[in-house]
């Protein structure tokens, strides 16, 4: 069982880390972003995914120097990689009650002038399947963000209640697409008319579309048939440290 305490611990002893999954354009597959995940490299345990201690996290005041460091550690490598003439946007997940937070805003905006990187390769992917998101507080925190440059993601799309409320409601540069749509897709074709109806409904909406969770080449082929432009997922690649991302990206031009 884990316990609060650890957390806070483990965020003194510095145990976190990011990992790098990419984001590729799906006719030619090129990488064309990378989303930072975080990990808790636990001493025993061994590396842990935030499926087992967000929760508790976000209970705890642990949540405020969390999220902090997840936003200056993706700035700090996305100015290491552009550096290394790497510019592929960063894109990091946010709770809606990180941006219930108001101090979150304040702290990206010095966070990137202090790495000097550049608004537009930072990205923000907020979970739509949070019950708790308050779309006042968030279209105010979106619209700041907004105001910065910084793009944002819908993530998980679909399997909250609110699905088509958000998307009317909040501002957002892309819709990803959840994993279980395209894990569903091939199986049953109504499920795949779904996907292909919240392709074209996120498109006329000016909204970008990312399909998660790719894991084979036929699901590759057939998003790109119903027009999603974008995917990401183990077909593409697994998430990485950012020596292994940089790595396979200075070796394959
Ligand atoms: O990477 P993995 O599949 O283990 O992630 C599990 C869940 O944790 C996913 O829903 C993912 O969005 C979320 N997650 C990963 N990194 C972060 C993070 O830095 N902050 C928050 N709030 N959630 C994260
Ligand atoms: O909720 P979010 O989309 O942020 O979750 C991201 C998590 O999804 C990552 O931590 C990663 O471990 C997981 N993931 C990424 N690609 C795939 C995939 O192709 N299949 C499955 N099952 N999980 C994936
Ligand atoms: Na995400
Ligand atoms: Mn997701």
């Amino acid at each position: 069982v884990l316990l609060r305490g650890q957390l806070s611990q483990a965020l003194e002893l510095k145990q976190f880390v990011l990992v790098y999954q990419p984001k590729v354009s799906l006719p030619d597959g090129k990488i064309v972003g990378l989303e930072a995940l975080a990990r808790w490299q636990h001493p025993i345990d061994g590396l842990l995914s935030p499926a087992v201690f967000i929760d508790l996290i976000e209970q705890s005041d642990a949540i405020h120097s969390f999220s902090r460091f997840v936003i200056s550690e993706a700035i700090r490598q996305g100015k290491e990689w552009l550096d290394m003439s790497i510019s592929l946007p960063i894109s990091i997940n946010l709770s809606a009650y990180n941006l219930a937070d108001t101090d979150i805003v304040p702290y990206l905006r010095e966070q990137l002038a202090l790495y000097q990187l550049p608004a537009h390769l930072l990205e923000v992917e907020l979970t739509e399947s949070a019950s708790m998101i308050d779309v006042e507080v968030t279209q105010r925190a979106f619209a700041e963000l907004r105001s910065l440059g910084v793009k944002i993601s819908i993530d998980d799309f679909g399997t909250g209640m609110s699905s088509f409320a958000y998307l009317r409601e909040l501002d957002m540069d892309y819709v990803k697409i959840d994993r279980s749509f395209v894990a569903s897709m091939m199986l049953d074709r109504r499920n795949e008319l779904v996907v292909k109806g919240i392709i074209s409904m996120c498109h006329d909406l000016d909204r970008k579309v990312i399909a998660e969770g790719i894991e084979t080449k036929e699901q590759a082929q057939k998003l790109c048939e119903l027009g999603c432009r974008f995917g990401q997922g183990y077909y593409f690649g697994r998430p990485a440290s950012a020596i292994d991302i940089t790595e396979g990206l200075v070796s394959t031009p």
